[in-house]
Formats: structure tokens, C-alpha cells, sequence
């Protein structure tokens, strides 16, 4: 699927070695949703569907892996979908967003000259966002990010979800929730989630409750005990 969203524009080569890095994690958790990250996926969805303004970003390789569910996931919780490249291009951006299209989505935002806002304090081109979305949305869900962004996104005041199969990396450090899960797994079951859990009156308890310290210890041990 990555090769393919590279021969159609959407991924970056980046993303191919990126994959790979994911990949390796993915092996050590025995390719597989844990008890764990299912906890976090339910904490990510009653996130999303309290948030006022969510916003879902999305970058070339979320493209390539699940355009479908990535599009479901923002009509069942209501969010906001912005693409966001870390080695941006518009040709890129105008690719995704015609493939989100494709899959449903009735609108998509920080293409071209509408990422007009700038997140304090970062350098790549991540920090170009959407006024009208990622800058300022309340809950931001980053699937496969950069870790200086995540910080950024942590400091300007938002609720960050994550989905990273490394529970080391710094993105998964500095989210509120991180899904140790491969995307292909977790955002189709943060569907299914989000629907279950969509009229619970304990969506606030079910967030509360989350502690993502011991989540992430938690992931560490499973890959521990792998080896
Ligand atoms: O399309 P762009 O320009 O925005 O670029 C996207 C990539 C992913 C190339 C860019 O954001 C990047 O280089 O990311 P990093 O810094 O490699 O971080 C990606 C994180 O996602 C790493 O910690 C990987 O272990 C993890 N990862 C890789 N594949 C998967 C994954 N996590 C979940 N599911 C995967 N399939």
C-alpha cells in the first residue's frame, strides 16, 4: 500500500523508511491489538466524540493506509480533517485531499495558501496549519507524527491523540493518549469504538480514567516479554 501511494503521489520517500521503522515495533508486539492499546483507543474515541472542535491530520502515509476509515472516523465523531505534511508540497497535499474526496469526505482543510496559520515555536513545515483547523481546534488527533510538533500542538493548550508503534518516541511521550498500535489496526477500531461508545454518559470517565504513563509502561512490557 505505501509503494503504491508513493507511485500515486501521496507518500513520501520518507515515509517508505518511516514504515519500516513502524514495521519493526509492529513485529514486537506480535502484530496484534493489545489489551493496552485497546484501552487507549477507547479513551481516543471518548476523547473525540467530548471535543468541541477535533480535528484529524493526516499525512502521506495515513493517505496510503486508510483514506476509508481515516474519512469515518471524522463522520462519526464529528471532526474536522486537515492534511499536514512534514516534507510538504502542494502537489502532494492536492493528491490526498482528491483521494479523501474519493473516499467521502465532504471537506478537507490546509491545502495550499489555507494553512495561512503558523503553530509558535516550530520549524519544519508542520507548523503551517488551517485557521480554521488544526490552529484552532481543541482535540488534535496526529496518527504517525513528528515529535516536535506533538510538544508544539501540547503547548499551545490541545488535547493531543496519538497512534505510534514506538511507545519511546517523543510523540508518544507528549500526547495525552497514544495508541501503541499499527494505524491499519487502530483507526478502523477506533471506528467500531466510536460507534459503540457514541451515546455512553460516562465519556468524560472513560478519558479521566486514561493515564498514559502507565499505558506506555504497559506497551514496554508487552515488547519485553516478546523477546
Ligand atoms: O507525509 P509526510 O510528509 O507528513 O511524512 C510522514 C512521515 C511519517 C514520513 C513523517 O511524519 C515522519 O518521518 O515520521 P517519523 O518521525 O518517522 O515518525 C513516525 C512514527 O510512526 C515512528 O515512531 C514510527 O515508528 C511510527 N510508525 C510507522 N509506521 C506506523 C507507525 N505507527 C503506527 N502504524 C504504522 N503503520
Amino acid at each position: 500500500m505505501l509503494v503504491d501511494g508513493f507511485g500515486r503521489g501521496l507518500v513520501a520517500a520518507e515515509g517508505l523508511i518511516a514504515h519500516g521503522r513502524g514495521e519493526a515495533f509492529d513485529y514486537l508486539i506480535g502484530e496484534r491489538t493489545t489489551k493496552t492499546a485497546q484501552g487507549a483507543i477507547k479513551a481516543a474515541a471518548a476523547m473525540l466524540l467530548l471535543s468541541k472542535k477535533p480535528v484529524i491530520s493526516v499525512n502521506g502515509n495515513i493517505a496510503a493506509l486508510c483514506p476509508g476509515p481515516v474519512v469515518e472516523l471524522a463522520k462519526v465523531t464529528g471532526a474536522a480533517l486537515e492534511v499536514n505534511l512534514f516534507y510538504r508540497t502542494e502537489e502532494r497535499e492536492r493528491a490526498i485531499k482528491a483521494d479523501l474526496v474519493k473516499y467521502g469526505a465532504n471537506n478537507v482543510l490546509g491545502v495550499g495558501s489555507q494553512a495561512s496559520a503558523t503553530i509558535p515555536e516550530l520549524q519544519s513545515e508542520r507548523r503551517r496549519v488551517d485557521p480554521k483547523g488544526i490552529y484552532r481546534a481543541d482535540t488534535v488527533f496526529v496518527p504517525m507524527e513528528d515529535g516536535d510538533r506533538a510538544e508544539a500542538l501540547v503547548k499551545m493548550g490541545k488535547s493531543v491523540i496519538t497512534i505510534d508503534l514506538n511507545p519511546l518516541s517523543r510523540t508518544a511521550k507528549a500526547a495525552q493518549i497514544t495508541i501503541v498500535d499499527n494505524v491499519v489496526r487502530a483507526i478502523p477500531a477506533m471506528v467500531k469504538t466510536s460507534l459503540e461508545i457514541k451515546s455512553s454518559r460516562s465519556l468524560k470517565k472513560i478519558v479521566d480514567d486514561f493515564d498514559n504513563k502507565k499505558n506506555l509502561r504497559e506497551s514496554l512490557k508487552i515488547i519485553k516479554e516478546a523477546v
